[in-house]
C-alpha cells in the first residue's frame, strides 16, 4: 500500500499549543511524514481556509495531509483523508460520500480496531498507548493492547498518544507503520527540532 510509508511521523495539531501554519511549517522542516488538523469548536469557514493552507504546505513538502472529524472540509481542501472517531460520521458511509479520501480510524480496542477493518477504513489511529493530557477521557491501552491490534488486523496501524522521544523506540517496536503525536512536536519549544529527533528514532526503528 503505496500511503503507508507516509505514515511513519504523524504530526497533528493542537492551537492550544502553538499557532498551525507556522509550527506545521517547521514540523514538515524536521521530517513530519503527514499532518493532520485537528480543530474542535472553530467555525467552519476558519477551518476551510486553514485547511487550503496547511493543504498548499503539505504539498510543498511531499507529506500526506488529513483532516481530523470534518469530511466536508476533507473534501473542499482535497485532503488526502479525514480521521473518524466513533462519534463521527460512520466509516462506511464515509466511503461512499468521499471514495477519494484515506479514511484513518480512531480506534481505542482490539474491538473497534476489527470493526473499523471490516467497515473499511484505510488504517487505524490506535491508542491511547500511554496517559495523555492531550484528550480528555482516553481509554489507555497499553503496550500490549497496541500489539493485540497490530497482530491483528492487515491495514496499517499509527500508534497514538502519550508517544514522545523516550517512548517512541518501544511503540514503533510493536510492528506499528507509525507513530502520531501531538504534545511531543506541538508542546516543544523547537518545533522542528524535536520532529527531527522523532524520525531520527523512527528511521532507526522502521528503517
Ligand atoms: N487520540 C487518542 S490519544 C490522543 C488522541 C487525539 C491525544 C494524543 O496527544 P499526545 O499529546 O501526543 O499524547
Ligand atoms: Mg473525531
Amino acid at each position: 500500500m503505496s500511503f503507508k510509508k507516509y505514515l511513519k511521523l504523524y504530526v497533528i495539531t493542537d492551537r492550544r499549543l502553538k499557532p498551525e501554519v507556522e509550527s506545521v511549517r517547521q514540523a514538515l522542516e524536521g521530517g513530519a511524514t503527514a499532518i493532520q488538523m485537528r480543530i474542535k469548536d472553530a467555525p467552519t469557514r476558519e477551518m476551510y481556509k486553514m485547511g487550503r493552507e496547511l493543504r498548499k504546505l503539505t504539498r510543498e513538502y511531499d507529506a500526506l495531509f488529513f483532516v481530523d472529524d470534518r469530511i466536508d472540509v476533507a473534501l473542499a481542501v482535497d485532503a488526502d483523508g479525514v480521521q473518524l472517531g466513533p462519534e463521527d460520521m460512520p466509516i462506511e458511509v464515509a466511503k461512499e460520500i468521499a471514495p477519494s479520501l484515506l479514511i484513518g480510524a480512531s480506534v481505542y480496542s482490539l474491538e473497534e480496531a476489527l470493526d473499523a477493518e471490516a467497515k473499511g477504513a484505510d488504517y487505524l489511529g490506535a491508542g491511547s498507548v500511554f496517559p495523555t493530557k492531550t484528550k480528555s477521557d482516553v481509554r489507555v491501552i497499553g503496550l500490549e493492547g497496541l500489539r493485540r491490534i497490530v497482530e491483528s488486523v492487515s491495514i496499517p496501524v499509527v500508534a497514538i498518544g502519550g508517544i514522545n522521544r523516550e517512548n517512541a523506540r518501544e511503540v514503533l517496536k510493536t510492528g506499528v507503520d507509525g507513530i502520531a503525536v501531538i504534545s511531543a512536536v506541538m508542546g516543544a519549544d523547537d518545533v522542528k527540532r524535536a520532529t527531527e529527533e522523532l524520525r531520527k528514532i523512527v528511521e532507526e526503528v522502521l528503517g
